[in-house]
């Protein structure tokens, strides 16, 4: 049975060969589903390793845009349409220079199996543009946005495929998205999530990535009688996911020492407080100003230019800024230094070799696809509230968000359980996210 996965793996590398990151998170998924596959010979009969590692569809785009100085500006628009067996394509969209296929590829894949881990009916996909939204104007942002909406809006609606935010894209440019649509379609309908509070958003959503990541973390810790007082958290980057991890991790009694943007990593050994984060989120989502303005502002607080988090001291670890952020090497550091758990806000922050770290070293390690699922999830409710045309309040979304991340938990420690390793949670999420799709696809007639 191994071969057969192997046998895909080598089609995978030898089709997507520029497409690194894509193999990356295909090679994590397909090495991990070995045993279900020896258990339940039916999916390889059906060749669904073989669908499930196509996209349904990609699409590419460009996207002309003029800049302030009325220059005629061209970046490349993606959306991949990666399955939709469960239900709608759903997924986020990323703005930074770094977009290429394979990374929104990888997205789209991760997307897949964290969508059907929500338990919602929600198939996988994910977009973005190269189009770096820092230094950029407004009224840039919003040129931008609405020429990547004119071609996008031939491609999604409430029931085929519903963006929202990533790397880059936030409420702010949601809100141009979204406008843009309207006035190509006259409809108002829930065609985007993470829309504003008063034109369709859902509350908790902006908050749910962060808070989920932490609700998953709690979860992991119960199963060693555990719970968040005292311990020492180190959060990486400082954007949408790390300004709620923290905060929520603060609810929960714990100290928040660290959290950083692709410049450095402020360290504050006294602890980051509630008045320092609502100063932080002020400087990150109005001023857009640099996190070293942190260590100006605060005594006691360093700045550790073009440094991770990872080699200061902690209980727990959030990575929440990008993909392939600990290597092997930050991993052990982490270990060394005491940290017994890691849950991941960002997608894919731990390359292969840190994995193997933390599962070796016995560390509760939520993987990304379910650790932050919580975002996605509040998206799967915002579309259940414009589908009914209703508000829920806070406490209620935030209470069934809660439930999920529970609900997650609880799928993966017990898949990890039936397959005989206990508290592995890659195999856990890796499998119970397969099975629902693969069976979909089954029923469905592998479309
Ligand atoms: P934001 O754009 O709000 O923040 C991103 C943060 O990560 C910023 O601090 C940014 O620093 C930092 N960052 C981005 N790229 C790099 C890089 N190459 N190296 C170092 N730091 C970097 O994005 P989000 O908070 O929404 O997303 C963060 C992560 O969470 C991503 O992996 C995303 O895919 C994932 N995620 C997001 C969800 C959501 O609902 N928003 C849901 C699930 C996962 P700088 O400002 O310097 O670029
Ligand atoms: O990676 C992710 O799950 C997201 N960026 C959120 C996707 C969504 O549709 O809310």
């Amino acid at each position: 049975m191994s071969d057969y996965v192997d046998h895909v793996l080598e089609h995978v590398n030898q089709k997507n060969k520029e497409e690194p990151e894509f193999c990356q998170a295909v090679a994590e998924v397909l090495d991990s589903i070995r045993p279900l596959l020896k258990r339940n010979p039916v999916y390889e009969e059906k060749s669904i390793l073989e669908h499930l590692v196509e996209p349904d569809r990609t699409i590419m785009f460009r996207v002309s845009w003029f800049d302030d100085k009325g220059v005629h500006r061209v970046n490349r628009g993606y959306r991949v349409q990666f399955n939709g067996a469960v239900g709608p394509y759903k997924g986020g969209l990323r703005f930074h220079p770094s977009v290429n296929l394979s990374i929104i590829s990888f997205l789209g894949f991760e997307q897949v199996f964290k969508n059907a881990l929500t338990g919602l009916p929600m198939g996988g996909g994910k977009g973005g543009s190269n189009f770096d939204p820092k230094d950029k104007s407004d009224n840039e942002i919003m040129r931008f946005c609405q020429s990547f909406m004119l071609e996008l809006q031939k491609h999604v609606g409430p029931h085929m495929d519903v963006p929202a935010g990533d790397i880059g894209v936030g409420g702010r440019e949601i809100g141009y998205l979204y406008g843009m649509y309207k006035r190509i379609k006259n409809e108002h309908v829930g065609v985007l999530t993470g829309k504003g509070w008063g034109w369709g958003g859902s509350l908790i959503r902006p908050e749910a990535t962060g808070y989920g990541c932490v609700y998953f973390a709690e979860e992991m810790l119960a199963v060693r009688k555990r719970d968040f007082s005292g311990l020492t958290c180190t959060i990486s980057g400082s954007g949408n996911v790390a300004q709620y991890c923290c905060e929520k991790l603060l609810e929960k009694g714990a100290k928040v020492v660290t959290m950083s943007d692709s410049g450095g990593t402020i360290y504050d050994p006294a602890g980051i407080t509630t008045e320092k984060l609502a100063w932080l989120m002020e400087l990150k989502n109005v001023k857009r100003k640099r996190i070293s303005e942190y260590a100006k502002k605060f005594a006691g607080a360093e700045y550790r230019e073009g440094k991770t988090p990872w080699n200061i001291p902690c209980d727990c670890a959030f990575p929440c800024a990008t993909q392939n952020e600990i290597c092997g090497a930050d991993a052990e550091t982490l270990v060394k230094n005491g940290c017994v758990l890691v849950s991941e806000g960002a997608n894919m922050p731990t390359t292969p070799e840190g994995v193997n770290v933390f599962l070796k070293n016995k560390v509760m390690y939520g993987p990304g696809k379910a650790a932050n699922a919580g975002g996605v999830a509040c998206s799967g409710l915002e579309m259940s509230q414009n589908a009914q045309m209703m508000y829920w309040t806070r406490e209620e979304v935030d209470r069934k968000l809660r439930d999920i991340m529970k609900s997650i938990h609880s799928a993966c420690y017990e898949t990890s359980k039936k397959f005989d390793c206990p508290e592995n949670y890659v195999v856990g999420a890796n499998i119970a996210g397969f099975q629902r799709v693969a069976d979909a696809m089954i029923a469905l007639g592998h479309i």
